[in-house]
């Protein structure tokens, strides 16, 4: 299948995909044991894809097999400027493969190609710069501890950032010389499996890296394996919760990194303009879906109105639509299912009285849109102000006094990230240090670096990944 795509990206006149994907084990693609494939849908059209293969149990056991074997007869024994080295070249060869790697997430996931090619193509790369430069440094980076690798990393991401989140996994696991066997989230396979193709190119030794597709029986498969020495997981936290259960049984290391719902404050004295910017960033960034997602805004009273006025406007502008074309704004929602979710908390915000506004604006006839939501008059208390709606939909609630934003911004279930803005940096700091979240930004939203370790309290996980942290969950 050939999709042509010279309109919206110059440079590549089409990308190939292949009808079939096997599983990447040992070095190999191989057929599924059960013989049985799943579709990969094009959120954008609704169209199939590509067929992709189903793994079990069996499938899970030969791919841990496979990391074992590498970890014991060579991964564990390399020396850690060897296994930099592997890191680098998979960093420049993302880079060479940037544009198709861009066009594929964005044909698979539904985000904007401007995301996929600025965004996350770029930070994937520099996932794999950052952790190859500790490769050989790791003594340096825990002077008062036997550097040691923990075996074989059994991890599973979702399908909001599918190739960063591989490579936020891969990248780490491997500079600490372990080896991996990870799952892609069932509806975007795609550029896992481009990255094995990678990993072959670069000529990384059989089983060090090993992608098996499936649903959730095969994350589980994974988890339950009694030779994965670790489990590192991001998605929903009721799946967190599950996975973290068999990971005590077992005595398994775990992470998890999970759902949020994380506030973004504007103060009075903030720069008006810059941070409806910030708030638009915030929470339509890949259609919101994002574990941070600014996806509750607190604003203070006295500049209330005009915020939401110029919030109002801003969102007129935004264009959904085809997430290949450069000009898209907010592309596909990842799936039917969860633009059926989204749908429900809409309807459930007008029930529970809150006052609804989507701009008007046209969406393609097939494929999963939504257009931008805003829900004013929220009360706190209220189920679209505490749970994670993974989707364009923003609450916008009000306060007076700082002391009053602190305590409604806190009172969640999640703590993975918030955003203050103001003009004052005592005002800012004072507010950082006192919100229950894993990260907070400042006059700005939504920006990652590989040396910033992420991650949450509370019912958003456990477990830092990014910088030093991230290297400290895959050691013994
Ligand atoms: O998540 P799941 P879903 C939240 C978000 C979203 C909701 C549901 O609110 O609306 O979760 O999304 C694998 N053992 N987030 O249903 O099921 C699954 O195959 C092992 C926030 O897609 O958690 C996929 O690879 N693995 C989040 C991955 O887990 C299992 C990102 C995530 O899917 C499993 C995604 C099991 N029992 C969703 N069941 C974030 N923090 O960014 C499923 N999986």
């Amino acid at each position: 299948i050939e999709w042509n795509y010279s309109s919206s990206l110059e440079g590549t006149s089409h990308i190939q995909l292949q009808k079939k994907y096997d599983l990447f084990i040992g070095g190999k693609f191989v057929k599924p044991h059960s013989g049985k494939y799943f579709d990969t849908i094009n959120p954008a059209t609704g169209e199939v894809l590509a067929a992709i293969a189903q793994a079990d149990e069996t499938d899970v056991d030969k791919a841990v097999k496979a990391a074992r074997k590498a970890y014991n007869e060579i991964w564990k024994n390399m020396s850690g400027k060897e296994r930099g080295k592997y890191l680098f070249r998979i960093a420049r060869l993302i880079q060479d493969r940037a544009r198709e790697f861009a066009v594929i997430e964005t044909l698979d996931a539904g985000k904007t190609i401007r995301e996929s090619r600025d965004v996350d193509v770029p930070l994937v790369a520099n996932h794999f710069f950052y952790y190859a430069g500790w490769a050989d440094k790791l003594e340096y980076a825990f002077p008062n501890r036997k550097v040691e690798s923990l075996g074989v990393a059994g991890q599973i991401i979702p399908w909001n950032f599918p190739l960063l989140m591989a490579a936020w996994k891969i990248a780490p696991a491997l500079a600490c010389g372990n080896t991996v066997v990870l799952k892609p989230a069932e509806t975007t396979p795609l550029t896992a499996l481009k990255l094995a193709e990678l990993i072959r190119d670069a000529g990384l030794p059989d089983g060090v890296v090993n992608i098996v597709t499936g649903y959730g029986d095969t994350g589980e498969a994974i988890v339950r394996h009694e030779d994965v020495d670790k489990v590192a997981f991001t998605g929903s936290t009721p799946v967190g919760k599950r996975i973290h259960e068999i990971a005590m049984e077992m005595g398994k290391k775990c992470t998890l990194e999970l759902g949020g719902k994380s506030a973004n404050i504007i103060l009075d004295d903030a720069p008006i303009d810059q941070a409806v910017e910030g708030i638009v960033n915030g929470i339509f960034f890949n259609q919101g879906h994002v574990c941070c997602a600014g996806s509750r805004l607190f604003v203070q009273e006295n500049v209330a109105d005009i915020v939401v006025r110029k919030l109002k406007d801003r969102m007129q502008s935004l264009i959904v639509g085809n997430p290949l074309d450069k000009n898209t704004d907010i592309g596909a929602i990842n799936s039917e299912k969860q633009l059926k979710t989204i749908h429900q908390y809409i309807q459930l915000g007008v029930e529970e009285g809150a006052e609804l506004y989507q701009p008007e604006c046209r969406v393609p006839a097939n494929g999963f849109y939504c257009r931008p939501t805003l829900f004013t008059n929220v009360a706190q208390s209220s189920r679209i102000a505490q749970e994670e709606i993974f989707g364009p939909v923003l609450t916008i609630q009000t306060f007076r006094t700082v002391d009053e934003v602190i305590q409604k911004a806190n009172n969640s279930p999640y703590g993975l990230a918030a955003g203050v803005w103001s003009d004052k940096g005592s005002r800012l700091f004072n507010l950082t240090s006192k919100l229950n979240a894993g990260v907070v930004w400042g006059n700005t939203y939504n920006r990652f670096d590989p040396s910033s370790p992420f991650g949450g309290f509370k019912e958003s996980g456990y477990g830092r990944e990014g910088g030093l942290h991230g290297l400290s969950a895959y050691l013994k």
